[in-house]
């Protein structure tokens, strides 16, 4: 079964996260973030890893903290329940076009964690949410979760459309990857007998 949950908790934060690889998209999301929320919602069923986040974070102070241990839980939800990766296509990729926006993600569940961020937003904000704080997530996600991360936004002017479409193309790019390979059955798709 590939399931997993991880509970967290610092001064700053405290976090519970489940999924399931082979859900179907189901998601009930609470971080107090109202728009990260709505992300994360996005992130569940476009990649249909069914997805429980309950976050109380220091929002009273800003939301970097809730995010950031957010995408830390994440990483290490998705790191543990992907198990030892037998069968399954290992990269994925998704350019994903939403109205004005095109981003483009390729990623690699490779144990190495590097983001390559070329995203900018029109606006510091997105109601009240800061959008500097996508790139914090995703860079949580990737060094947590060992994923190799590339995300490039090919254009876009609305922030809210930028920000979604950054967490679609990533939902796809992951359900490309976590796929069982038929073609692979037991085997690792790699050359160096690990990941
Ligand atoms: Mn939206």
């Amino acid at each position: 079964m590939r399931k997993a949950t991880i509970s967290r908790k610092t001064a700053e934060t405290e976090i519970t996260v489940e999924i399931d690889l082979d859900g179907t998209g189901k998601y009930d999301n609470q971080t107090g973030v109202g728009f990260f929320d709505h992300m994360l919602d996005q992130l569940s069923r476009h990649s249909l890893i069914d997805m429980t986040v309950r976050a109380k974070g220091d929002t009273h102070i800003d939301d970097h903290h809730t995010v950031e241990d957010t995408g830390i839980a994440l990483g290490q939800a998705l790191a543990r329940a992907v198990g030892d990766k037998k069968g399954i296509y290992r990269y994925g990729h998704f350019a994903l076009a939403m109205d004005d926006t095109q981003v483009a993600c390729a990623l690699d569940l490779s144990a190495r964690p590097f983001l390559v961020w070329n995203v900018d937003f029109p606006t510091d904000k997105i109601g009240a949410f800061d959008t500097e704080l996508v790139r914090e997530f995703f860079q949580a996600l990737s060094t947590n979760g060992g994923i190799t991360l590339h995300i490039d936004k090919v254009h876009g002017i609305n922030s809210h459309h930028i920000a979604e479409a950054a967490f679609k193309s990533v939902a796809r790019a992951l359900r490309m990857a976590l796929e069982i390979d038929p073609r692979m059955a037991d085997s690792l798709p790699s050359t160096k007998g690990a990941l």
